[in-house]
C-alpha cells in the first residue's frame, strides 16, 4: 500500500468543485414495526447531498490541564513529528510518528483493483482534514509549569527526545486557569499556582478573553477546546441551577456552584468554539448542551477510551456477538502517575468508575436471547495508585462466560502500556474529526435546507468511553461498530457505498 494515496471518485453522483466536494448518496436502511406479535422490517431509502468544504483552516487547539501528562505529551508528539525527529533508545533508533491515532495511522478499503485485492488508504485520505504537525497549541493549567517542565515531570518520553523538544517547549506556559478545589482531590492542591481568581462571571470572561487571544494572536481560523485536566467529581443536576441555559447561565452570574469544567465548555460554547470532555465528570449538563444546541456549536463527551475498555469494547462484543452469555467482567488497574493519584480520592473514582461500567450496555440489551430484560454481567472496576509505575499502566481483566451444557470459559488479560501515549493520538483524532465534521453539511430530498451534523457529535463514540449521543439516540460502544460509523459517513460524503465486507466477487464460481 501507498502510503498517502490521493484518490478521485469517479461517479456522476459525485462533483469536485473548487470549494466543496458534493456527493449524492442514497442511504438504504430498514423500519422496524410491531404489528399483531410480528415484527415488520420496511427497507427504506433517502436521498443525501453531502457537502464537504475543501479548504481546511488554521486550526488551533486549546487544552485545559495543558500541563498535565496527556496535555504535555500530545504537544510533544506534535513537535516531534513536525521536526521530524529521531532519537536513540537501548532497542536502536525511533522515529517520531502517529502511531494509535485512527486518522493518521488507520486505513480504509477503497475496494477492488483488477486482479481482486484490496486497496487501502490512510483513514486521513478519505477527506481534506487538517494535517497534525500544522496543529497550533495553547491552554491552561493550575499548575504553572512551562511545557519543558511538565515533559519532565510527566516522564513518557525518552530521555533523548525529551532533550530535543526541550528548547522548543520552554516557551509554552499554561495559562492560569480556574481552581474550585471541592471538584478534584484535595492531593492537586499543592500544584495550584496559577490560577484566576475573581467571580464566577469573571473567571468565564477570562477565558473567553484566553480563546479570543489565542485565536488572534495566532492568526488562527478556529480554536477547539479539550478538557484533559483533572478527573473532577460527578455535579448534581438540579432544577434551576444547571439544567437549562438559562439557569446555567444564571448560576455563573450569581457564582453558584458550578464546576471549572462546565465553566470552560460555556465559555467555549459563547466563543462559538467546539469543546471536547476526556474526562468523566458529568461537564455537559443539560443547560451546557442546550446551550451548545442554541449556538450549534459541537460538543462531545465524554471520558477518552484508550487501553482497558477499548479492549473491553471489542472482546464483549466478540463474546456476547458470538453466542457467549458473559457473567463477570473483573477490571483492576494500578497506575503511578498524577492522574492514578487524583483518582485514589473516592469522589473522583466513582466518576471513572461510572464511565468505565458503563461500556458493555449496548452487547448485553442486543441479544435478548442470551439476557433476560434487566439482567446484566457483574461489573467490578478497582483503580489503585501505585506511585513507582508512573504512567505505565497496569490493567488486570477477568471475563467469565457460560458456555453451552453448563461449560464456563475464565479469560484473563494483562496490559501495560504508557497511558499518555494510548491517550494522545485519541486526543488528536478528536480534535481533527471534530474540525472536519464542522465543514460537512447535508441535506434530504424532503428537507433541502442544508444542515449540519447534532451539536453533540456522536460520531465521536469511538474515541470516548461513555460517548454522549443526542437525546434519544442508542448509545453505541461496540469499538467495531462506532469505527464503522465514522468510516461509512465519510465515504457516504465521497459518494461511496458503506464498508460491508461482503466481498462477493470472491463468493462466486
Ligand atoms: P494529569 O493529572 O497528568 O493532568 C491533568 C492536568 O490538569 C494537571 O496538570 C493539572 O494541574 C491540571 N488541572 C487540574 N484541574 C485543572 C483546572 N481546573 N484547569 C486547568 N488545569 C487543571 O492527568 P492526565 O494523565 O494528563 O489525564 C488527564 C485526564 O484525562 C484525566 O481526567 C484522566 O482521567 C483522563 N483520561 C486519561 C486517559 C489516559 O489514557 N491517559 C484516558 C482517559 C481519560
Ligand atoms: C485508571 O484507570 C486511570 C484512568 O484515567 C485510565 O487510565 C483511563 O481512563 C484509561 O482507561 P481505559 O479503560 O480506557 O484504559
Amino acid at each position: 500500500m501507498e502510503a498517502t494515496a490521493e484518490f478521485v471518485v469517479e461517479s456522476p453522483d459525485v462533483v469536485y468543485g473548487p470549494d466543496a466536494i458534493e456527493a449524492q448518496y442514497e442511504y438504504r436502511t430498514t423500519c422496524v414495526s410491531r404489528e399483531d406479535g410480528v415484527l415488520k422490517v420496511y427497507p427504506t431509502s433517502t436521498r443525501f447531498t453531502f457537502r464537504t468544504a475543501r479548504q481546511v483552516p488554521r486550526l488551533g487547539v486549546m487544552l485545559v490541564g495543558w500541563g498535565g501528562n496527556n496535555g504535555s505529551t500530545l504537544t510533544a508528539a506534535v513537535l516531534a513529528n513536525r521536526l521530524r525527529l529521531s532519537w536513540p533508545t537501548r532497542t536502536g533508533r525511533k522515529e517520531a510518528n502517529y502511531y494509535g491515532s485512527l486518522t493518521q495511522a488507520g486505513t480504509v478499503s477503497l475496494g477492488l483493483d483488477a486482479e481482486g485485492q484490496e486497496v487501502f488508504v490512510p483513514f486521513s485520505a478519505l477527506l481534506p482534514m487538517v494535517a497534525p504537525d500544522d496543529l497550533v497549541f495553547d491552554g491552561w493549567d493550575i499548575s504553572s509549569l512551562n511545557l519543558a517542565e511538565a515533559m519532565r515531570r510527566a516522564q513518557v518520553l525518552d530521555w533523548g527526545l525529551q532533550e530535543q523538544l526541550w528548547p522548543h517547549l520552554e516557551a509554552l506556559r499554561p495559562r492560569p486557569s480556574v481552581y474550585i478545589p471541592e471538584f478534584i482531590a484535595a492531593n492537586q492542591s499543592v500544584r495550584a499556582d496559577n490560577l484566576i481568581l475573581g467571580t464566577r462571571a469573571q473567571q468565564l470572561e477570562q477565558i473567553r478573553r484566553d480563546i479570543r487571544d489565542f485565536r488572534s494572536s495566532a492568526g488562527l481560523d478556529k480554536v477547539i477546546v479539550l478538557w484533559t485536566a483533572n478527573t473532577e467529581r460527578f455535579c448534581e443536576v438540579i432544577p434551576g441551577l444547571n439544567d437549562t441555559a438559562e439557569n446555567l447561565l444564571r448560576t455563573i452570574q450569581l457564582g453558584l456552584e458550578v464546576s471549572p469544567s462546565t465553566l470552560f465548555a460555556v465559555a467555549s460554547i459563547l466563543e462559538g468554539c467546539a469543546f471536547l470532555n476526556g474526562s468523566p465528570q458529568n461537564t455537559l449538563v443539560p443547560g451546557a448542551l442546550e446551550l451548545a444546541r442554541q449556538r450549534r456549536v459541537f460538543v462531545g463527551g465524554d471520558d477518552f477510551k484508550s487501553g482497558q475498555t477499548k479492549v473491553k469494547s471489542v472482546l464483549v462484543d466478540f463474546l456476547i456477538g458470538s453466542g457467549l452469555k458473559t457473567m463477570s467482567i473483573v477490571s483492576y488497574n494500578h497506575l503511578g502517575n498524577n492522574d492514578g493519584q487524583n483518582l485514589s480520592a473516592p469522589p473522583q473514582f466513582r466518576s471513572k468508575e461510572v464511565s468505565k461500567s458503563s461500556v458493555v450496555d449496548d452487547m448485553v440489551q442486543s441479544n435478548p436471547v442470551l439476557y433476560a430484560s434487566g439482567e446484566e454481567p457483574d461489573h467490578c472496576v478497582v483503580i489503585k495508585y501505585v506511585p513507582y509505575v508512573g504512567d505505565s499502566k497496569r490493567a488486570l481483566d477477568e471475563y467469565t462466560s457460560e458456555l453451552m451444557l453448563g461449560g464456563t470459559n475464565t479469560l484473563v488479560l494483562h496490559n501495560t502500556c504508557e497511558d499518555s501515549l494510548l491517550a494522545a493520538p485519541i486526543m488528536l483524532d478528536l480534535v481533527l474529526l471534530t474540525e472536519l465534521c464542522q465543514r460537512v453539511s447535508f441535506c434530504t430530498d424532503a428537507d433541502p435546507e442544508p444542515q449540519g451534523f447534532h451539536s453533540v457529535l456522536s460520531l465521536l463514540s469511538f474515541l470516548f468511553k461513555a460517548p454522549l449521543v443526542p437525546p434519544g439516540s442508542p448509545v453505541v460502544n461496540a469499538l467495531f461498530r462506532q469505527r464503522s460509523c465514522i468510516e461509512n459517513i465519510l465515504r457516504a460524503c465521497v459518494g461511496l457505498p458503506p464498508q460491508n465486507h461482503m466481498l462477493l466477487e470472491h463468493k462466486m464460481e
